[in-house]
């Protein structure tokens, strides 16, 4: 914008002045009475003129303006296409790089196999894990003479990974047994809300349950599990010391089994995940599961296991399976470390959203996510 000043005699004529000489586009910034002397070189008269202050907008830079605003947003949608064919550059390495290459297999697998391995890790199960178990249901057809799946892909699933991967078997039936089910976990994965569906589940199915938490570290998580104790009408405790968890454990001995909710706490948090430990020792009727979220990152996955391995695992819990699709993280994790499968839990809705671990269930969501 140009400044430009001029002296006029009124408003009206200034006005006027700045229209036919700027245009329309030209405004009055500020105006100003000022004395002026008639003659400059006699000492009076003087007369009132005004001074006025305008604004010319600069035409030529306002368009240019434009074009640079412009040529940012260019700017920005062209890097944005960008970052999304590098994103999806890196997602198609992720499973491509996986990918099992034909010509080195071909000779060994028939196409069936090979393409029931990639459908494995094409949902994140890991190579070397995949054909493993593709591998442990096949059997040499002499026609091909090759190595083929012995049946079709639903059941090679249920076989494959029934060979290579455990289930935590049903205690809850065992005669006159008495549990006591801990889940231990960071802060979030779901425990608490896992807990309420396994105590309507096992309340459902005729089994007199109590819930003890031992959370009392944040504020409402006592309440939470309250809540759920009192809707399902279960005996409920709260302990905040080992020898207080003992007593509370005595006190519902009458149970089938006793649910204990932990307070979460950071796998890579070494003293905290330690106090845990008196909590559980010397419990001969303990079955600890370790919960992690289906949708956690598979290295982090085993920190978790290994920090939380403080109090010996009975099994795994994978919660929030629907918020991922590549369920291979969970077949690898059980397949490396051998630890029984517990459940998954499927979503928020409690009770609703827990399926008790199945192979079926695990074949199933392989096959329909591809
Ligand atoms: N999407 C999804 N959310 C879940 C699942 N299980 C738990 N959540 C949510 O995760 C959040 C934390 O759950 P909470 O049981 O309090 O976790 P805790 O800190 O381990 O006890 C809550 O918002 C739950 O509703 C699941 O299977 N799927
Ligand atoms: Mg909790």
């Amino acid at each position: 914008m140009k400044i430009k000043k001029l002296i006029v005699e009124s408003l009206q004529e200034a006005v006027e002045e700045v229209r036919t000489l700027y245009g329309s586009e030209a405004m009055i910034l500020s105006t100003r009475v000022i004395k002026q002397k008639l003659f400059p070189f006699l000492p009076f008269p003087k007369r009132s003129r005004l001074e006025i202050t305008i604004g010319i907008p600069d035409r030529e830079d306002f368009a240019q303006e434009l074009k640079k605003e412009e040529n940012i947003y260019q700017e920005i949608s062209r890097l944005k296409e960008n970052l999304k064919e590098v994103m999806e550059l890196v997602k198609r390495q992720k499973v491509e790089g996986q990918d099992l290459r034909r010509e080195e297999l071909e000779g060994e697998f028939s196409l069936r196999a090979i393409h029931l391995m990639n459908k494995l890790i094409n949902r994140g199960v890991s190579k070397d894990v995949a054909l493993k178990i593709v591998e442990s249901v096949c059997g040499y057809d002499f026609e091909l003479k090759r190595l083929d799946l012995k049946g079709e892909n639903y059941e090679s699933l249920i076989e494959g990974f029934s060979k290579n991967l455990k289930l935590v078997e049903d205690f809850s039936q065992e005669e006159g047994g008495f549990s006591v089910v801990a889940l231990l976990g960071p802060t979030g994965v779901g425990k608490t809300t896992t807990i309420a569906k396994l105590a309507y589940m096992y309340k459902k199915a005729g089994k007199k349950v109590g819930l003890i938490t031992i959370d009392s570290y944040r504020v409402g998580a006592i309440e939470q599990l309250k809540t759920y104790a009192n809707i399902m009408e279960l005996p409920f405790r709260t302990a905040d010391t080992p020898l207080k968890l003992r007593e509370r454990i005595g006190e519902l001995s009458s149970m089938d089994m006793v649910l204990v909710d932990t307070a979460g706490r950071s796998q890579y948090n070494e003293i905290k995940v330690k106090e845990l430990a008196p909590f559980f020792t010397k419990l001969p009727t303990l079955r600890a599961f370790i919960t992690l979220g289906a949708n956690t990152e598979e290295r982090v996955l085993y920190d978790i296991i290994e920090s939380f391995s403080i109090v010996q695992p009975s099994g795994l819990i994978f919660t929030k399976m629907d918020e991922t699709g590549y369920f291979g993280t969970v077949v690898n994790v059980a397949y490396r470390t051998q630890i029984p499968l517990y459940c998954f839990t499927t979503g928020q809705r409690v009770p609703e959203d827990i399926v008790m671990a199945n192979y079926e269930y695990l074949a199933k969501i392989f096959l329909e996510a591809s």
